[in-house]
């Protein structure tokens, strides 16, 4: 009977340590994370790659989040849909990842999925535009632009530019509408309209941040107009627009830059500074889509056991045509 009683026991602990291990494998399976702590695991969701900025943000993501720095990166990319953000989110919530990064294509809808994170206890870092949540606990913090600044520093050098008083004929592309980009930018040529009576907006249309809707939408305003508009500024809220914007314009015959069409955009990508110093597009506003090392500062504070501030903004400057040089162009990261 001992014998018998003692082979049983042994039997019953060799099951019971494999199924712990199977365990533990179907665990990593199912959430797909080796389950060795040495990685900090960051869930990432972007917003799509409907732009150069958008492009060169991810990589800065990809090229900050590398195994050997410690980080696995999940990187999901929605196509410009909230709706797979929200799964993206939810996927590395069962995943139990460490952080949450967040690039929100537009400010609202995100307070049931940011309460499921900050009920699991991920923090959620939100970077470029902002979300709209009336708990801001939700948020431990933001990386990103200033983007009513940067559509002062616009608005500005169209005042310098044209002689105050005088006539001016504005067309207005919008980026993806609801997005903080968007939002800020608009604000800041709206203030501007109000404040000189004599600027007349000919047309506002939304170019959706790509060059393909700026193309179309402005194509069709130029084509249908009963008399042939006299523009003075196209105001384009991304440099993919400001290209589309310009291709339509010359099919039209305009000139774009000294002499003709003065087309302003943001971003400052690498593509946009060549149209600058060649002279088509007049004025750049930076905006500075490396924000992995900023977002990373974030998560290492975090780690060290420290709150992070709210808000972290990027530098950003202003490009024209003087500005523009070889050397400056080499020197550019994006
Ligand atoms: C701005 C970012 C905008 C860029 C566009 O930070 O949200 O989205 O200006 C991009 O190029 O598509
Ligand atoms: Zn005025």
């Amino acid at each position: 009977m001992k014998r018998f009683s003692l082979c049983m026991i042994i039997m019953i602990c060799m099951i019971s340590i494999l199924l712990a291990a199977c365990g533990r494998v179907a665990d990593t399976e199912e959430s797909g994370i080796s389950d060795d702590d040495k990685y900090i695991v960051v869930g990432l969701s972007q917003v799509g790659a409907e732009s150069d900025w958008r492009v060169a943000d991810s990589e800065s993501m990809k090229q900050t989040f590398t195994e050997e720095k410690g980080y696995r990166l999940l990187f999901d990319d929605a196509r410009q849909k909230q709706e797979n953000q929200i799964g993206a989110v939810r996927k590395y919530i069962q995943q139990r990842v460490d952080y949450i990064v967040l690039m929100p294509v537009g400010e609202d809808g995100w307070d049931s999925v940011l309460q499921e994170a900050k009920h699991a206890g991920i923090p959620v870092i939100v970077v470029d535009r902002m979300v709209n949540v009336k708990d801001s606990s939700l948020v431990t913090a933001h990386v990103g632009a200033d983007f009513y600044s940067e559509g002062k520093k616009a608005v500005k050098w169209i005042e310098g530019r044209y002689p105050s008083g005088r006539n001016l004929h504005i067309v207005h592309i919008q980026g993806t509408l609801g997005s903080t980009a968007q939002i800020g930018r608009t604000a800041a040529l709206d203030d501007a309209l109000s404040k000189h009576p004599e600027w007349q907006l000919l047309a506002r249309m939304d170019g959706d941040f790509t060059q393909a809707k700026t193309y179309e939408a402005m194509s069709d305003y130029l084509e249908n107009a009963p008399v042939r508009p006299i523009i003075d500024v196209v105001y384009c809220e991304n440099d993919n627009e400001a290209f589309g914007a310009i291709e339509a314009l010359e099919a039209q015959g305009y000139l774009c830059g000294q002499g003709g069409v003065s087309v302003i955009s943001f971003d400052a990508t690498h593509d946009a500074l060549v149209a600058v110093k060649n002279g088509k597009l007049s004025l750049c506003v930076e905006c500075n889509p490396m924000l992995g090392p900023l977002v990373e500062n974030v998560i290492q504070e975090i780690e060290a056991g420290k709150v992070p501030e709210k808000n972290h903004y990027v530098e950003e400057a202003v490009f024209t045509q003087y500005d523009v040089t070889d050397e400056l162009l080499e020197s550019r990261e994006y």
